[in-house]
């Protein structure tokens, strides 16, 4: 088991610097030509619109979003999805990791993310580099190993991002903070070498990806993944029977 990145320092994402500076440089510019401010909106728009169109084919993405309780714990209050994680190519062996908590509401927060990777790849031969960071909370520990981390009853994951659990919101991962890491590993990780399912420790399943959210409607937690591939198929069969009946009565 290898972990690393493990001072307690504050996270602090360059955008949101850089956001804060250009703010400050147009609200000096009131009182100069009207409308400036629109101008540099406008060509920052298409700068990035020409960025899309222009830049390398569309890289590989795997995304999960959590909108399941699978311990029998609480679930988060508001709407599903509560969180979000996306894998994405950025050159050989390369990934970018992105993870969002746009769907947590008031006090709630991630103490752990856990995910897998290829069996085919050693957990320790990656580094997880450069963390950014959207809003407040303390830079989290990164564990690896191979199904060395139990997320509750579920099963065994390879890779746990552990977030601060006190200090209140500003170290804590809370509602709307994200954080991205910059993956490398063997010249074969890509976004897909972690589209792979937790191994088996006697519970509710396994799942690509799991989260433990605390400080639920105060003080509970509860475990959340995506659903469940069980409970995906039987929508997928209930849709079919709907489809069959319907076109059996027409
Ligand atoms: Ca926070």
């Amino acid at each position: 088991m290898r972990i690393f990145a493990s001072d307690r320092g504050q996270c602090v994402h360059p955008f949101y610097e850089e956001g804060r500076r250009t703010g400050l440089g147009l609200s000096e510019d009131r009182g100069k030509s009207p409308g400036r401010s629109v101008r540099i909106g406008s060509a920052l728009a298409a700068l990035a619109l020409l960025l899309c169109l222009c830049g390398a084919a569309p890289a590989d993405t795997i995304a999960f979003y959590a909108s399941q309780e699978f311990s029998g714990g609480a679930s988060p209050v508001g709407p599903a999805p509560w969180l979000g994680i996306i894998f994405q190519d950025a050159g050989p062996g390369t990934v970018t990791m992105t993870m969002t908590a746009r769907g947590l509401t008031g006090s709630e927060f991630v103490s752990g993310l856990y995910f897998n990777l290829a069996p085919s790849i050693a957990p320790e031969a990656l580094t997880l580099a450069n963390p950014t960071c959207v809003g407040a909370f303390a830079t989290p520990t990164v564990s690896l190993g191979s199904n060395a981390f139990k997320a509750d009853g579920d099963g065994y994951f390879d890779v746990l991002v552990g977030f601060a659990t006190s200090g209140g919101e500003a170290n804590r991962f809370t509602a709307g903070d994200s954080i991205s890491y910059t993956i490398t590993g063997p010249a074969n990780l890509s976004a897909a070498s972690f589209d792979y399912l937790s191994e088996h420790g006697g519970g509710a399943g396994q799942y690509p990806v799991a989260w433990h959210v605390q400080a639920i409607s105060g003080g509970l937690s509860g475990w959340v993944s995506v659903p469940e591939p069980a409970t995906l198929a039987m929508l997928l069969a209930g849709a079919a029977g709907l489809a069959w009946r319907r076109s059996v009565k027409s």
